[in-house]
């Protein structure tokens, strides 16, 4: 048992939208929260790293600065989807070995995974197969923090954990529909259709993938758990345990919006991996699981879309 009580704990990437659901989330762990804007500290410099590090002497940290996006983004920027990630990740870790953290959690992804591996994914399914094209770049940067983790742990005793979410929804998500996942861009899609009248909205691919999705606050609440109990080599799954197709997805996603057109398939966009349910079977057995239902959790999300509350846009993993 890790206690945070008392405890001064960094959350890297508190401007993104799990960063922001773990301070949010702390709120009740009495522990002193500590954050750095962009313009405070360049994760990408490894000195300044270093030095905030050396001045700032956290006890615990949450490594959640990364430069995310959805399956277009990904496949679009393969260098700054590797390099960024790879370097700020590199740069947390070795700092944190250095001032002498106690703890530290990173974050990954469940796209790590091989993009046919066995469903529902468990965490032994890691390196068994290749990933899928359109978001390797970041899985090998994920897979090289996971990495990292279990070497420090190993080397220098360090207790140094990692998590792998699934994909991720909530407030403060980016609803750019450029750069956004799946369900920032139909919630951004069904509203403007309809305040607009419009009789249909555009999906990307053909609608048949199966994704899994967490709400980021239940997300924040599984990493404070796994921070507080979790000490060990493997990473650990973070999902909800079921998956749904990406046309029943927009369905309830038009339902819960109020738009009633048609939806419409733009197949020139990629459908990526067809299906990537993690088995929840692991952080079930330590005694967590996930408390908002699907639907409720489209509703919030929508309702922040709706309150303006949106992320910035390369901060914040999934
Ligand atoms: O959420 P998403 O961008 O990422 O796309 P991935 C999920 C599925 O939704 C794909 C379809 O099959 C998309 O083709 N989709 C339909 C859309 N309409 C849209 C739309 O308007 N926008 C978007 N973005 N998708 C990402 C990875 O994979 O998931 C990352 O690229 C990361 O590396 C993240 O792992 C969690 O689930 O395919």
């Amino acid at each position: 048992m890790y206690a945070l009580t008392g405890k001064k704990v960094w959350v890297a990437g508190h401007r993104g939208m799990v960063g922001a659901a773990i301070v949010r989330r702390l709120a009740i762990e009495g522990c002193t929260v500590l954050t750095a804007t962009r313009a405070e500290l360049d994760l990408t410099r490894q000195d300044a790293v270093e030095a905030w590090m050396q001045k700032n002497r956290p006890d615990a940290v949450f490594l959640a600065a990364a430069k995310v996006g959805g399956i277009l983004a990904n496949d679009t920027y393969p260098a700054d989807f590797l390099y960024d990630n790879l370097i700020l990740e590199a740069n947390i870790i070795q700092a944190a070995h250095k001032v002498g953290v106690e703890k530290l959690l990173f974050l990954g992804s469940s796209c790590i995974y091989p993009k046919f591996a066995d469903q529902p994914i468990t965490e032994d399914a890691l390196l068994t197969g290749s990933l899928e094209p359109t978001n390797e770049w970041y899985a090998i940067a994920k897979i090289a923090g996971i990495k990292l983790c279990q070497a420090f742990r190993r080397q220098h005793g360090r207790d140094f954990i990692s998590a792998m979410p699934t994909n991720l929804y909530g407030p403060g998500d980016n609803f750019d529909l450029k750069s956004s996942h799946v369900m920032p861009a139909l919630i951004r899609k069904a509203h403007d259709a309809k305040a607009a009248g419009a009789s249909e909205i555009t999906v990307w691919g053909t609608g048949t993938p199966r994704r899994e999705f967490l709400h980021v606050d239940d997300c924040a609440d599984a990493l404070v758990h796994l921070m507080k109990t979790y000490s060990d080599d493997s990473h650990v799954n973070v999902g909800s345990g079921e998956d749904i197709t990406i046309l029943d997805l927009t369905k309830l996603v038009c339902e819960v919006v109020g738009f009633t057109g048609k939806i419409v398939h733009d197949l020139s966009k990629p459908d990526g991996t067809p299906r990537k349910l993690m088995s929840a079977a692991k952080l079930r057995s330590m005694g967590w699981s996930p408390k908002i239902a699907l639907k409720d959790g489209v509703a919030s999300a929508y309702a922040s879309f709706l309150a303006g509350e949106f992320a910035e846009r390369s901060q914040g993993a999934a």
